[in-house]
């Protein structure tokens, strides 16, 4: 903290910005402010400021204020006098830590140039940058307050909710299914998390034991039994044609047409579903259990692959608001689940069949018992130095599936998937990650039937075509040992 023996010398016109500054700087400054205008000052030694009544453009004012190098000197710049004699003055008189303070337009141009030549020293702040972020902040936070009111007042009179996830729950899934519930104020008993298919993934099998989340089972059919339908971390078109009204849709993923929805939340900038229920849930100030916490800081953690891709400011935050409220020992535990020795077969399969090549890593898995083994293999090898994709494929039941990763952000993963797989199968993403599923036999016929390796050989292909135009030109390395390394990683 400050102590209370800091001096500040501010030197403003506006009464505005005056009591402004008394306020901020008051607890932990001594605060004095200079003004030559007589009602004014007046005025503001009525009201309770320190105020001297000087010429600010003067030495000798600044001299008599006993000025040292340690007091701090604000000088207001609202853009019509030029405040270079008055900076000339205050220099003069010794101060050593002097701020401009720009009220209004930032001052650019030559002007502005020239007082920063002729005082290399002096800080310059402005108003719009200082209060700008705050103000935003707490504008955004209300419009989302005033959004989730709305929603929970809609839901509220229901007996039962489902709030539904996509296949397979991801963790970003399951958090965003306690969250809602909690922005709900509800319990396991009224508001349902449910999912058409369990979850299989070893770590997520191990959050949803560890955190006791219930995942219930449920059928288009059965959705007529609850009297609200919120979807989380998905949207209806990923059901294809059978969901086309909805009460609720909260996810991070590009906004599908196609279905009618009473409130929705889809930011696909955001890097996870649970980054944006963390906004939602501190906008109504609502409490968040450790468990929900937990839950949401290992969703951010694992959409964003730990801030490694597709990350941005609000992940972040909303990062270190949950952080204190998890158990972090918990977290460790989870993450701990990930490799298994079933997953490690697969990575060395894909090791031995892959193909490194400017930076992109193209592997064919063959059967895989588990869909996971594909995005595991894809996210695994994206940890290789000088990998900058990585597609991998797979055959599960009779349907290739194809995960891809990428951390060079000038092409998109989706866009990928979509270009290539949408007419033959199901292909959607965002721009870090991607995944298609098509049938055999519809990839067999668009590609003219290639054998085990020539799959493998095939995405690589596309992906070369898909990224020829600019992306990777960039993001190449520009040292040939690095290639070199890389190539090594491709023989072996
Ligand atoms: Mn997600």
């Amino acid at each position: 903290m400050v102590g209370t023996d800091v001096r500040c010398l501010a030197v403003c016109q506006d009464e505005l910005v005056i009591r402004m500054l008394d306020e901020i700087l008051l607890p932990g400054f001594e605060v004095e402010f200079i003004v030559d205008n007589r009602p004014l000052s007046r005025r503001l030694h009525e009201a309770g400021v320190t105020v001297t009544l000087g010429d600010p453009r003067r030495t000798e004012t600044w001299l008599k204020a006993d000025i040292g190098p340690s007091t701090c000197v604000i000088i207001e710049d609202n853009g019509r006098r030029n405040p270079r004699k008055l900076l000339e003055a205050v220099r003069d008189a010794g101060a050593a830590l002097i701020y401009v303070l720009a009220v209004g337009a930032v001052p650019t141009g030559k002007r502005a140039e020239e007082l920063r030549d002729e005082f290399p020293d002096v800080v310059h702040l402005s108003m719009s940058e200082l209060f700008g972020g705050p103000l935003l902040t707490e504008f955004s936070r209300s419009l989302t307050r005033a959004r989730v009111q709305q929603y929970q007042r809609y839901f509220s009179d229901a007996e039962r909710v489902l709030i539904m996830l996509h296949n397979d729950p991801d963790p970003d899934a399951l958090a965003s299914g306690l969250a809602l519930r909690n922005v709900l104020r509800r319990t396991k008993a009224t508001a349902i998390i449910g999912a058409m298919q369990g979850v299989t993934r070893p770590e997520n099998l191990r959050m949803v034991n560890l955190l006791d989340i219930h995942v219930e089972p449920v059928t288009i059919e059965s959705l007529k039994e609850y009297d609200r339908l919120a979807m989380v971390d998905v949207q209806p078109h990923y059901f294809g044609d059978a969901i086309d009204r909805i009460d609720l849709v909260i996810d991070h993923h590009p906004e599908q047409p196609g279905y009618t929805a009473v409130f929705k939340d889809i930011r696909p900038d955001y890097g996870s579903t649970s980054t944006i229920l963390t906004e939602h849930l501190r906008a109504v100030d609502a409490n968040i259990s450790e468990r929900t916490a937990t839950a949401m800081l290992y969703a951010i953690k694992s959409d964003t692959l730990f801030f490694n891709r597709q990350t941005n400011r609000v992940d972040l935050e909303a990062f270190s608001y949950l952080y204190p409220l998890a158990d972090a020992a918990l977290i460790r535990k989870m993450e701990g689940s990930e490799i298994t020795l079933e997953r490690l077969e697969y990575v060395l399969k894909a090791h031995r069949g892959g193909v490194l090549a400017d930076q992109v890593f193209c592997a064919f898995l063959g059967p895989s018992p588990r869909e996971d083994f594909i995005p595991y293999v894809a996210d695994f090898f994206l940890q290789v130095e000088d990998v900058k994709w990585t597609i991998v494929a797979g055959v599960v039941g009779d349907s290739l599936v194809v995960s891809v990763r990428n951390l060079g952000y000038t092409k998109n993963a989706g866009e990928f998937v979509r270009r290539y797989f949408s007419n033959i199968g199901s292909a959607g993403g965002h721009r870090a990650m991607a995944k298609a599923v098509v049938p055999m036999r519809a990839f067999r016929e668009k590609f003219g039937d290639p054998s085990g390796e020539e799959i493998g050989a095939k995405l690589q292909a596309l992906a070369h075509e898909f990224l020829a135009h600019d992306g990777m030109r960039e993001v190449r390395s520009p040292k040939s040992e690095v290639r070199s390394e890389s190539e090594e990683v491709k023989s072996r």
